[in-house]
């Protein structure tokens, strides 16, 4: 390793030891581990086509990815080897690793899934493309000013991204508007513009470094040719006019993820991926096989969302228009191949096109949806008048994905329900038995293996290491949460997590932690359904419960936020400042010293999760039931042994099933409560009339207690909960109250908290997302694993 790393950074980096800066060090020491990867990658491909395996292709608008290096040295089981390299040549690896920009090419849930199934496939040893955009921004890095959330621009590409090849010769043309003539009756689209996507691949190991899939990351790039005849004219600017078009396409992530916004140049960003993708599983494809009838034995596709649920209409486009089939012929074809995952039931998120702009942008595709539309009308005469891909002058994606899909999953058994009942009741009756679920999980390589050393080490100890790629073996933990060594040890782990936290905590935000005190952490997008505001009026009734009893011994907390907003969603802005001009008044506050911090680092993101799950004791799930599809974070701490204090939402129904009540601290309405509650036009009202906690809060923040500056600065967010309260924070405050109370009271008792949080630990096998991928592929891909 040693010798790698010293030849690359010679004859790759071309520097000598003397001068190498630590970001030397890391592209050297790369390169060494991108090396080891290359073999198994291989062999993986040369196996695959030699027992002609189906080929998995997961498309996603979002790869969020984090760091790659460790995630590798772990994999191949060279960590220790990596650092004791390092350490040799005399070089901090910590720092080396830390150096290391985060891939953050997603928002969040929905990007992060897509990774963990990526490092899953990998593991498995299922023939997989992940297929996305090779974004030059990824998600926008969040500061604060004056506690208000300030966006910049994300750069993770200005250094060298030593983990991926360029393939130039893999281009695909994609492209846009024009016109459709017909001839000989044929219809022949006429393009009015075009961009080439290049592929960039990423090989994606699995544990052990047995098997190694590839991330193909389109890259936009003009198609003519530099215009040298007006740049000779003196004319720069309308010479580079192409280069500027087609750039545009990967320049940057959407920095939104619950409201859709029908912009062209998003349309254009899902259309690129799509088509460069279905251009190159053809090719491939095509190389070994002549027939395209049976293309779905051989190639399973899997739209994450709908965002890239264009595919549909673009395979029969390509199947009809360049291969000659017929509609009829085409369209099983489709069908057979494609699954639709949903993530969402947010009717504000539900992406829906207008028709002039899908016609203007791809009028091709606009005459196949509206033939797809009036097949399926013709095929289903009971279909409902009302019910229709498109409608109002839009094209509804949700049902177009669905239409074109052999399977529609949803991401947890409550969402899944809730897909049938409430998304898509009348498509569910004509198709019975398309809709399934397949419940989210988490890689255990990175989000417990990697990210909390401690606790890997214990349990290695206590029941051997078969547990990271078979995860339902930490179920033999379960005798051990009785046992007080064990517990001792347990309990230690947790705290030199702790302790590393509020050290890096103390240097980056300058605040100091007591490591004894109960970490209560919500990091997760900030959002009016997830209800960080929920967290910050409990947080607050605390901070004055404290005051007032000046005498009772409370269980000193510390209150962790993180998370960004959508840069135009006001609502979640005026959340976050709130939350920082709370820390600010409780942090300075004498009274209240040892007993309660408030803190919120800003720019959260993947690593940023895994240096906090390892040190959370518990584990904030507070969404307005029925509005978190799955949550994927919750499945995270439980895994490292942190209780949840949750809804009855999303995954969470299931952590509580797997866990017991006894280690769950469950509050507030359900589902059907929350959608009976909002019969009551005045639900908000009653509530704060029926919680004087509540009242005193509300008051509190009316008064400027926490803006003295600017005493009004929260009536609108004030005026929110009392009249406008869509996701019953006021309903549900004083369930959530109470439970914090038992919350406290649990934590008092030691070592029944530490059992409880050793049962969390053993019980999370089920969120592993190797069993969420078999489950894809037994259920939808119909694929057997290679190894
Ligand atoms: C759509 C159109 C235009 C611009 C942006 C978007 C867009 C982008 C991202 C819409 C949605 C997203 C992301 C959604 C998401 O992350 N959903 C989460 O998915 C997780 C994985 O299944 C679940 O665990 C979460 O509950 C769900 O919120």
């Amino acid at each position: 390793m040693k010798a790698a790393v010293l030849r690359h950074l010679t004859y790759s980096i071309g520097k000598d030891t003397i001068s190498a800066s630590i970001y030397d060090w890391r592209v050297a020491l790369s390169l060494s581990l991108r090396d080891l990867i290359v073999e198994p990658w291989f062999a993986s491909t040369r196996r695959t086509y030699a027992e002609d395996r189906k080929r998995v292709y997961y498309l996603s608008m979002e790869f969020l990815i984090g760091r790659l290096l460790e995630d590798a040295a772990v994999n191949l089981g060279l960590h220790e080897v990596a650092e004791g390299a390092m350490a040799d040549l005399g070089v901090d690896f910590r720092a080396v690793i830390e150096d290391e920009p985060d891939a953050a090419l997603g928002n969040g849930g929905l990007g992060r899934l897509a990774a963990c199934f990526m490092e899953s496939m990998a593991t498995l040893g299922c023939p997989a493309f992940g297929y996305g955009i090779r974004y030059e921004h990824g998600l926008f890095r969040q500061m604060f000013e004056g506690g208000q959330q300030v966006e910049t621009p994300e750069d993770w590409l200005t250094q060298r991204h030593p983990w991926e090849f360029e393939r130039p010769e893999s281009a695909y043309t994609i492209s846009f508007k024009g016109h459709v003539e017909t001839l000989e009756g044929r219809a022949v689209w006429v393009p009015g513009e075009s961009v080439t996507a290049s592929a960039f691949d990423t090989p994606v190991i699995g544990w052990k470094g047995e098997w190694a899939n590839t991330l193909r990351l389109w890259g936009a790039k003009p198609t003519t040719l530099f215009d040298l005849e007006r740049f000779n004219r003196g004319d720069y600017a309308a010479a580079a006019e192409p280069e500027t078009l087609a750039r545009t396409i990967s320049r940057v992530l959407y920095p939104d993820d619950t409201t859709f916004q029908g912009k062209e140049l998003r349309l254009k960003q899902e259309y690129f991926l799509t088509s460069a993708a279905l251009q190159d599983i053809l090719r491939r494809y095509l190389k070994t096989h002549d027939s395209l009838h049976d293309l779905a034995d051989h190639v399973a596709i899997q739209m994450n969302d709908t965002h890239p649920a264009i595919a549909g209409p673009e395979l029969m486009r390509l199947l009809i228009d360049d291969h000659g089939l017929t509609f009829d012929d085409a369209l099983p074809i489709v069908q057979n191949v494609l699954g639709y995952t949903n993530h969402t039931l947010l009717p504000e998120a539900l992406e829906r096109w207008s028709t002039y702009l899908m016609g203007t942008i791809l009028p091709r595709h606009m005459q196949i949806i509206e033939q797809i539309d009036a097949w399926h009308a013709k095929t289903y005469p009971k279909r409902p008048h009302y019910i229709g891909i498109v409608k109002h002058n839009e094209v509804r994606m949700g049902d177009l994905a669905f239409i074109m899909s052999h399977r529609v999953n949803g991401v947890s058994a409550l969402h899944s329900d809730l897909v049938r009942k409430t998304l898509f009741p009348e498509l569910d009756a004509l198709h019975p038995g398309r809709i399934i679920n397949q419940t989210n999980g988490v890689t255990p390589r990175r989000w417990l293996r990697l990210s909390n050393r401690p606790l890997s080490a214990l349990i290695d100890s206590t029941i051997g290491d078969g547990w990271v790629s078979d995860l339902d073996q930490l179920k033999q933990l379960e005798p051990f949460a009785q046992d007080a060594g064990f517990c001792a040890a347990f309990d230690a782990a947790k705290r030199r997590n702790k302790v590393d936290m509020s050290n890096w905590l103390g240097a980056s935000m300058g605040i100091t932690l007591d490591p004894d005190a109960l970490f209560d952490v919500q990091i997760k997008r900030i959002h009016e359904y997830k209800r960080q505001l929920l967290n910050i009026l409990q947080t607050i009734d605390q901070w004055h419960t404290i005051r007032e009893n000046p005498n009772v011994a409370f269980v000193p907390r510390v209150k962790v936020f993180g998370g960004k907003s959508a840069p135009g969603y006001i609502v979640a802005k005026e959340i976050i400042h709130l939350i920082n001009d709370v820390a600010t008044v409780v942090n300075n506050d004498p009274a209240t010293r040892g007993l309660l911090k408030v803190v919120y680092p800003a720019n959260y993101n993947v690593s940023m999760a895994q240096r906090l799950i390892p040190a959370t004791d518990l584990s904030e799930q507070i969404s307005t039931a029925g509005k978190e599809a799955s949550g994927t974070g919750n499945m995270k701490f439980m895994l490292n042994g942190a209780p949840t204090i949750g809804t009855l939402d999303g995954a969470n129904v299931e952590i509580l099933h797997e866990v017991g009540a006894a280690n769950f601290f469950l509050f507030g309405m359900t589902a059907d409560e929350v959608v009976q509650r909002r019969t009551d036009p005045d639900h908000s009202r009653h509530a704060i009339e029926a919680s004087p906690a509540l009242q005193r809060v509300l008051q509190m923040i009316a008064e400027g207690q926490f803006s003295p500056d600017q005493p009004d600065r929260y009536n609108g967010l004030l005026d929110r909960i009392w009249n406008h309260d869509y996701f019953l924070v006021a309903a549900d405050f004083e369930a959530y109250r109470l439970a914090q109370h038992d919350v406290d009271l649990a934590y008092a008792d030691r070592a029944k908290w530490v059992t409880m949080a050793a049962l969390n630990t053993a019980r999370a096998g089920y969120f592993s997302s190797d069993r969420t991928i078999r489950g894809y592929m037994n259920d939808i891909w119909s694929t057997k694993a290679a190894l």
